[in-house]
This record gives structure tokens, sequence and C-alpha cells, in this order.
């Protein structure tokens, strides 16, 4: 009699308790197995180098250098260019970057990107800055396009306000090329569909946005050092400053008529957008070819307190 034995319920609880009771420490366990292993990996994850998270360059004395960093007001993203020796200048062409060389720079971070309309604009709003003188024009003032129309003393203007400066020829020249000698950022054949040039398959008749051509990355990982457009740097031009500039750090050059600019434009095909090709104007002169990207010395960089690594 269920009277006698006991109610059914209590009976059930009795004959599937054991087996419940099992079943149920499985999950305990399998659960507690589960937690530890996710809490592990979170540890593992909080206790690996940051160089794993954040890839990051090495000095001998132990420094971190991100590959990648931002740096307010202009927010634009700065790749590293590490300390080392470069095959500076070439044996083609004129002979203003002669001899081929080999030049020692110290680190630095140059931007990623020639400098934007849209970012320009928020310098000339803070600063009052006059605008570029070819922004009238629609075909060139988009935001995302690379700002043109702009001197080498409004280039210098920029890059005070972005605590940068303009890069030395020697440095633009190894973030364009890296440190083998190459002709263009991306090797030694010219290829029209890495960069804005004159009659290629692109868009853009003119100026285009910056950063349109990834595969035309300089060993850096700096876009449009050929094309688009050209870019000023500290110098001013001196025919042979090449052959007599330092093996080691050569600063900008102060002498000269003419400031100098690199890397070609729009309107301009594969000669002179070679790396090592040297152009040059009038400083406070301009054209609708005429940009510019800025540098910052490595450890000053990093000094900021504003430099955080990019995700
Ligand atoms: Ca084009
Ligand atoms: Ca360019």
């Amino acid at each position: 009699m269920e009277s006698v034995s006991g109610n059914p319920i209590p009976r059930r609880i009795a004959r599937y308790g054991r087996p419940l009771l099992v079943v149920a420490l499985i999950i305990a366990i399998l659960q507690s197995i589960s937690c530890t292993s996710t809490d592990r990996s979170a540890a593992d994850r909080d206790s690996r180098p940051k160089a794993e998270i954040s890839p990051a360059w090495v000095s001998e004395d132990g420094r971190k250098y991100p590959y990648e960093i931002i740096l307010p007001p202009s927010d634009m993203v700065m790749v590293l260019v590490p300390p080392g020796p470069f095959i500076m200048g070439s044996d083609e062409g004129r002979d203003d970057a002669q001899p081929v060389r080999t030049v020692w720079l110290s680190g630095y971070y140059v931007d990623k990107l020639e400098v934007s309309n849209g970012i320009y604009s928020r310098f000339v709003e803070e600063t009052g800055r006059r605008v570029p003188i070819f922004q009238w024009l629609d075909e060139v003032n988009s935001p995302g396009f690379a700002v043109c129309g702009v001197s080498q003393f409004d280039s210098r203007a920029f890059a005070l306000w972005a605590g940068k400066r303009l890069p030395t020829e020697a440095e633009w020249e190894k973030a364009a090329r890296g440190e083998d000698g190459r002709q263009w950022p991306w090797g030694n054949e010219f290829d029209r569909g890495k960069g804005n040039f004159h009659w290629n398959d692109d868009p853009w008749e003119k100026v285009g946005p910056v950063g349109a051509f990834p595969e035309g990355a300089s060993p850096y990982g700096a876009l449009d050092m050929a094309g688009n457009v050209y870019e000023w740097c500290e110098d001013l031009y001196d025919p042979d400053y090449y052959k007599r500039s330092p093996d080691r750090d050569p600063p900008a050059c102060t002498e000269g008529e003419l400031a100098v600019m690199r890397g070609g434009d729009w309107v301009k095909g594969h000669k002179a957008s070679r790396c090592w090709e040297r152009y040059w104007r009038a400083a406070p002169g301009t054209s609708l070819g005429i940009g510019f990207r800025c540098v910052i010395d490595m450890d000053r960089a990093i000094g900021l307190l504003a430099a955080k690594p990019v995700e």
C-alpha cells in the first residue's frame, strides 16, 4: 500500500534522488571547471606582456614602442620608424640624390596618412589660420581628401599645433622606402594601381582620399607616400645636400631659396614618385598637388601622457 510504504512522491525522490544528486554534482563540478577555466583565461590575458596585446618594437634597454600610436589634438594614426640605418639616395636621375649611402636615423613616428581636409579644418578653426586656397573647388575639398593648397609655412604651423614637426628629407625618405633602398614604397616595380597617379584607373582625376591604396604601403605602413599630393619637408632645397649631409641624423637643410617636397602627386607618374626623387617649390607657394604629413621623435611621443596604443 502506498499509505504504508509512504507517499509515492517521496518514494520517487528516494528512487531517483541518488542519481539526481550525482548528476547535480557532475554539473556543479563541470561549472566549477568552466569558471576556473574562464578565470584562468582572463588571468592569462591580464598577465600577458602588453607586446602580445599591442605589438611593440622593443629597444635594447627593454623599452617598448607601439607600432602605431594616436596623439591629440590631430588624432591621426602614426606609425613607428624604429632607429637604425637605411639606404638613402640613388644613382639614377639627377645627381642631387647622389651618392647612394647608408644613413642612420634615430627612431620617430610618421603620420600613416597625409593630413586630410577634415583634420586641417579643425586646425583652422582652432587657430584662425587661413583656409587652403583651393577649398572653393568642390572636387578637392571633401573632408577625407588630402589637404592641398597649403604652403610649407602653413604645414609647419599645423605641425606646431599638432605637437609634431615636418620630416627632414632623410626621415621622409626612410619612411617611404624602408631600409633596403627600394624605388617605390612597395618595391622596385612601378604600379599605377598602388597610388593616386595621373592616367590610372582610380576614380579621382585630381587629389583623392587619404589611405585609398593600402597595397601601396611603405615597409612601415605609411600610405600614399607615392602619389596623391606632394609632401612638404622641413628642408630647404640644396642640390648638394645629399653629398655633404652627415651620415647620422642629418638635420633639415637650412640653406636654400626653395623648400623641399617629396613623393610626387596625382598629376605625376612613376618617375616623380620614386622615393628618392627630390623636388622643390617656394616655401610660401602651393598648388593643387601639395600637402604634407608630420613626424615626431619616438621618445617624445612615448613621453607624452596622451600617447596610447591603437586597439
Ligand atoms: Ca588618379
Ligand atoms: Ca603623397
